[in-house]
């Protein structure tokens, strides 16, 4: 319920592979540009080992005129995010880390350091044991809620819901398909799943 865009900050998309990071990422970014203004966002990856990755960002980031930015570790991310303190908000793609990724302990403890708050994605197709998984092995102390993708893909979102709920993490936000910016929604109490779903 709570809108990190009207808010603004520092938050780092995490997730599984595939799980929507990126797009997520330019969706909100989009909100935000219309929200404050495109000088008032910026966009950072930490995904950049792989060229498609900070490729993505920054084609989206051409399109909506926010900059994009990379941080290869702590260090970086500290001295990237100092000179984008006067921003609104700042959204950090990151690497896909699936819950058995060998560097799921680098990224939670860059965050840690940097002090980035963190958004877990959680793809509303997943089983409820992967998505168990999922939350146990990439939650942090940094991770403040989640955001549920590929609603429209999904047969329901009581699995997703139930993690969500019994894991008492908070649902910011869903997804419902690939359109940018249109297929995101704010959770809030006056939502109705069926105009969604
Ligand atoms: N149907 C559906 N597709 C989505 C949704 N969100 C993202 N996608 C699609 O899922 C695919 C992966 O999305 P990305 O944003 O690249 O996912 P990612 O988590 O950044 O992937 P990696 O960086 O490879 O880990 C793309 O084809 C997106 O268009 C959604 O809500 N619904
Ligand atoms: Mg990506």
């Amino acid at each position: 319920m709570d809108d990190i865009i009207t808010k603004g900050g520092v938050y780092a998309l995490i997730g599984p592979t595939g799980v929507g990071k990126t797009t997520t990422t330019a969706k909100l970014a989009a909100r935000a540009v219309v929200q404050h203004g495109a000088e008032k966002v910026a966009l950072l990856t930490t995904d950049f080992y792989r060229i498609a990755g900070y490729e993505q960002l920054k084609i989206f980031g051409k399109v909506l005129g926010v900059e994009v930015h990379t941080a290869r570790d702590t260090d970086d991310l500290r001295l990237t995010l100092s000179a984008l303190r006067h921003k609104h908000l700042v959204l950090i793609d990151t690497e896909g880390m699936g819950q058995y990724a060998k560097g799921v302990g680098d990224q939670n403890k860059m965050f840690d350091a940097a002090d980035v708050q963190c958004l877990l994605l959680l793809n509303a197709t997943s089983s409820g044991d992967t998505l168990e998984e999922v939350v146990r092995m990439l939650r942090s102390k940094k991770v403040i809620g989640c955001i549920v993708t590929k609603l429209d893909e999904a047969a329901n979102i009581g699995t997703v819901a139930e993690i969500a709920v019994r894991h008492r993490l908070t649902m910011h936000y869903m997804t419902n398909g690939r359109q940018v910016p249109e297929d995101l929604h704010l959770i809030t109490p006056n939502l109705k799943l069926e105009e969604v779903l």
